[in-house]
């Protein structure tokens, strides 16, 4: 009886160990982490252009070719991926449009946070895409914790396109937001 008591509270002991430990770690992440993610826009401004096309894997650039997305002619239009839990995120990588329209990306940000406040184009601030991107290009940053990436276009009579949006993070962090 002894023996089945002291051996059921080491068993105990064990799975208290194993969850305060694997609550505490942190796990590798690799790979895309917006790829297949929840992703939503501002607006459709063309039925074409849904929001999930940025994140289909796909970094066709070819608007035709029905993987690129597309907001209304609007002020401030913005799109957003749902990562599904907290990164330290240092690589933001867009794929621009190429059949035309290059420039109409120029001036957005890339926020990140864990946030919905102003549908999270309140969070930090990771970088701006100061000159229009020529097909893919990477945007390296200080990492900064967030759930949710956000491709922010401010200004009046804009048009937001995205053809293909990838994340990647240093570590995934074990907070469920
Ligand atoms: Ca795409």
């Amino acid at each position: 009886m002894c023996y089945v008591m002291s051996y059921i509270r080491m068993a105990m002991c064990v799975i208290l160990f194993l969850t305060l430990f694997t609550g505490m770690c942190v796990a590798d992440s690799k790979g895309n982490l917006a790829l297949n993610g929840m992703a939503v826009q501002s607006s459709l401004g063309h039925p074409q252009g849904d929001a999930q096309n940025a994140v289909d894997g796909n970094r066709d650039s070819d608007y035709k070719k029905e993987s690129c997305t597309f907001t209304k002619t609007e002020f401030n239009p913005w799109w957003r991926v749902d990562l599904g839990n907290v990164y330290t995120v240092s690589n933001v990588t867009i794929t621009n449009r190429g059949d035309c329209c290059k420039e109409r990306l120029r001036g957005a940000q890339i926020r990140i946070g864990n946030k919905l406040d102003n549908n999270g184009n309140n969070n930090e601030l990771a970088a701006t895409i100061l000159t229009a991107p020529n097909g893919t290009q990477t945007f390296s940053f200080e990492s900064v914790n967030g759930r949710y990436v956000n491709i922010f276009l401010p200004g009046n009579d804009e048009i937001l396109t995205l053809c293909e949006v990838e994340v990647f993070a240093e570590k995934k962090l074990l907070i469920n937001i």
